[in-house]
């Protein structure tokens, strides 16, 4: 099997003075980092070969690293962030990137966020969202098509990403947050609606190796991808959720 990477980048100790949507959680860097570290062993346990980007302090929310850059095709582009403070970010992660890939940029006046954007089969999805505004839209759309992608701009009514409330969790099927995202334009996609009692808990990441990752957070939404088939392995990371964070966001899978 070819050697795939898994970009990561460790939790900073200003962790604790992350970017929260909602309230002011008193965020524990040190609980994130164990949880950190273990989402980090799952992803080698599934056979990715990580490599670590060097944390920065001055970053407080580098550890989500997927916003720094959305792979298309063979191309990794990098992103120019929608919170002003996140745009320090990108520069050593697309210093790592360029070891792999042919890097090009989102430029002034658009923003977009890693996690806004996910490729199924030929097409890109992009959340219109907080932080990725048209003209990222614009720009993606462009490299996109260079790569023979086609590509679904997607609003996102009431949350950070567009992966905060559609997850992919392999082949074409996704998990959706109901009444959260422009759901009509996913009409090519396989929905699971996420269980109500666990709105916005779940997230998903599927592995290398056949299996999902999960959140710990969602088991009633995990059941029901178990009962569909799927090999889903929840895990435990709710301080990083506390900082709107999900299971796509602490690594960029090459
Ligand atoms: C932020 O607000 O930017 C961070 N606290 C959370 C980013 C999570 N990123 C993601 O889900 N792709």
């Amino acid at each position: 099997m070819a050697i795939k990477h898994a970009l990561v980048r460790p939790v900073p100790d200003s962790f604790a003075r992350a970017l929260v949507r909602h309230g002011e959680p008193l965020l524990d860097p040190s609980k994130a980092r164990a949880q950190h570290v273990d989402y980090c062993a799952h992803l080698a346990a599934a056979g990715y070969v990580l490599a670590e980007v060097p944390t920065d302090e001055a970053c407080p929310d580098c550890v989500f690293i997927e916003d720094a850059a959305a792979v298309i095709g063979s191309v990794a582009v990098i992103t120019r962030p929608g919170a002003p403070t996140r745009r320090p970010e990108v520069g050593p992660v697309a210093t790592a990137l360029s070891h792999y890939l042919t890097t090009t940029t989102i430029d002034e006046p658009a923003t977009v966020d890693g996690g806004d954007v996910f490729t199924l089969e030929d097409t890109v999805y992009v959340g219109r969202s907080q932080r990725t505004n048209q003209e990222g839209i614009d720009q993606l759309r462009a490299i996109a098509g260079q790569q023979g992608f086609g590509l679904i701009a997607v609003g996102v009514y009431d949350t950070l990403h567009l992966k905060s409330a559609v997850l992919p969790v392999g082949d074409t099927t996704v998990v959706v947050t109901p009444g959260s995202v422009e759901e009509e334009v996913l009409a090519g996609l396989r929905l699971i609606h996420e269980d109500s009692t666990e709105r916005y808990r779940f997230s998903g990441l599927p592995l290398r190796n056949g299996t999902l990752l999960t959140t710990a957070s969602a088991p009633r939404t995990t059941a029901t991808l178990a009962a569909a088939g799927y090999r889903p392995v929840p895990i435990d990371v709710s301080e990083l959720q506390a900082a709107d964070g999900g299971l796509t966001c602490m690594s960029i899978l090459l």
